[in-house]
């Protein structure tokens, strides 16, 4: 991460999560509704536990804006944990007279066991608070920070769920050939209780949570995320770690749950030939620029750089590691075979993932247009840009 810089901190259970965002330029308007807008949106979906009736997450900015504009100094957010109420002996700042019982069995797939280790802890609760979930709330207030900018160049960014356990479109490939992208209807995905596009699968992946729940269990599934809008050369084909799709697949791989990631028809690439994977190049009959491609295969990148198309991203998520009927495990203070640790939890949370999928491509973004248009305030930012795309207009 170059020139837009973050860091979060915050337990699940402790008095709230802070941000710091550092590298906004100058002038940019931004007002906390905005911020709490996106924070609501991650907050629903079907499939969601009980935390999230307890919370209402709202942002407050505390430094760098001034009159509802950023003034380029590092601008600081603050969510408060409502829950904190109820934890206060369990996560207590100062010593307490009676600490709290241990939590010795680890959850499988989640941090617990390597972050005991790694940590010298005897207890896992300060893996379990650091490692949940609850710290993309504070990603998915930075993330609109960077959105509001982006938003400035004419970026959109949008997600839909396409997957949830073994209902839905996990891949690309469809019937041999690589599906070509269609218009999706935002506002029905964000009306959708789990953000998908078809109303008939909606009620299958409802369905599919439902039976997850009667079972105790949990369920993951696919997100998809689509900026549209991007300019043409964002990243660079020149070294590694400033090649776009690194930078993307590393900040969504980052996502909680995440294990894997796509950049357009990915992983259906490797099982077409080369004249059926690439997006020809044809001269434009309309529009601003000169060409467009036929497809857009690539995903919005090829060579490291953004190529002019929307860029498309899926996410897959496993299952939430906090099952209601929990998998085998061990105590580690007694060395005996148990079940591991349950607290309340949620059956799906695929909807979120892609809020918060969102939020982190509007971060890469936004740091990859202030290294390629620079500047110290937004005037100066989009001056830059305007310039840019008129030295490649036809
Ligand atoms: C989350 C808050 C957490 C979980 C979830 C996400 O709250 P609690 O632990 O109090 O139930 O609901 O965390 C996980 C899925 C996880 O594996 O840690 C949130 O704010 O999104």
């Amino acid at each position: 991460m170059g020139r837009f810089r973050f860091l979060t901190a915050g337990e699940s259970h402790g008095r709230g999560l802070v941000a710091i965002v550092e590298g906004m330029v100058a002038g940019l308007p931004l007002e906390e509704d905005y911020i709490n807008g996106q924070l609501k949106r991650r907050q629903q979906g079907y499939g969601r536990g009980p935390r999230m009736k307890i919370e209402e997450d709202r942002a407050e900015i505390i430094s760098g804006v001034r009159y509802g504009r950023s003034t380029g100094s590092p601008i600081s957010l603050l969510i408060i944990n409502r829950d904190w109420e109820n934890w206060r002996q369990q996560m207590s700042v100062a010593p307490v007279h009676e600490e709290a019982e241990p939590v010795t069995r680890p959850r499988p797939g989640h941090a617990d066991l390597a972050g005991l280790n790694k940590y010298g802890l005897e207890d896992v609760r300060p893996i379990i608070e650091r490692a949940s979930a609850r710290e993309t709330a504070a990603r998915v207030a930075v993330g609109a920070v960077a959105r509001r900018f982006i938003e400035e160049f004419g970026i959109a960014v949008n997600s839909r769920t396409m997957a949830i356990g073994d209902v839905g479109e996990v891949s690309r490939l469809c019937q041999d050939k690589l599906c070509d992208e269609l218009p999706v209807d935002w506002g029905r995905v964000e009306s959708s209780p789990v953000r998908c596009a078809d109303a008939v699968m909606e009620q299958a992946m409802m369905t599919a949570i439902d039976d997850a729940k009667a079972g105790r269990d949990t369920l993951g599934g696919v997100v998809e995320v689509i900026a549209a809008g991007v300019p043409v050369g964002l990243g660079s084909h020149v070294s590694w770690d400033r090649r776009l799709d690194g930078r993307v697949a590393g900040a969504i791989m980052s996502i909680n749950a995440v294990k894997g990631v796509e950049i357009g028809a990915g992983f259906g690439l490797a099982q077409v030939r080369g004249s059926e994977a690439h997006d020809v190049i044809e001269p434009a009959a309309g529009g601003s620029l000169p060409w467009r491609h036929a497809t857009n295969r690539a995903g919005g990148i090829e060579g490291g750089m953004s190529n002019g198309e929307s860029i498309v991203i899926r996410a897959a998520a496993k299952p939430v590691a906090t099952l209601a009927g929990p998998l085998p495990s061990m105590d580690l203070r007694t060395g005996e075979a148990t079940e591991a640790h349950y607290e309340r939890s949620d059956v799906c949370v695929v909807p979120a993932v892609g809020v918060i999928a969102e939020a982190m491509l509007c971060i890469v973004l936004a740091d990859a247009c202030l290294e390629k248009f620079g500047g110290d305030n937004l005037k100066e930012t989009l001056a830059n840009h305007r310039n840019y795309m008129n030295s490649i207009a036809r």
